[in-house]
């Protein structure tokens, strides 16, 4: 009998180890959300999210747009030369491509998810949840800081 219960112990205790392993498995992230920064301490109607994307799975997946609370509406944009001169425009495509196993970083003077139509201008260190759209890891939500805008992209703070 003693030895019977200790079988059923250690069956258990192998089962549970592998449905926890492969549970675990099954629940990694193809897409990781880091560095979440909001633009939005000015006081004009439009802002700006920076963030770094990484793409852990073997496929290719894209960022389609986004969501947030006090932006009437959401753009990707890109930071281009245009006649010497640093402009932002929506992004080719109208999406940020997330290559598979490699990292994306939207930063100041770079590609950014832009916020127009902004309510109203936010505190330093508020807390923003932003929604994010993916082609193939579907809706992500994060949560972001409000940060000083960025004075290292030629001036055009607000981007
Ligand atoms: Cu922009």
């Amino acid at each position: 009998m003693k030895r019977y219960l200790l079988f059923v112990i250690v069956l258990v205790g192998v089962l549970t180890l592998a449905a926890c392993s492969s549970s675990s498995k099954s629940e990694a992230a193809p897409i990781t959300v880091e560095n979440v920064r909001a633009n939005m301490t000015l006081p004009t109607d439009t802002g700006s999210f920076w963030m770094l994307i990484t793409n852990h799975s073997d496929t290719d997946d894209a960022l389609l747009g986004a969501a947030v609370d006090g932006c009437g509406v959401i753009e990707l944009h890109d930071m281009v030369m245009e006649n010497d001169v640093m402009v932002m425009r929506p992004v080719a495509g109208g999406k940020i491509t997330i290559p598979a196993g490699q990292t994306v970083e939207l930063k100041p003077g770079g590609l950014h998810v832009m916020c127009m139509q902004k309510a109203s201008p936010l505190a330093l260190g508020t807390k923003v949840q932003i929604e994010l759209e993916f082609a193939n890891a579907g809706t992500i939500t994060v949560e972001g800081e409000v940060v000083e805008p960025a004075m290292s992209s030629g001036g055009m703070n607000n981007n």
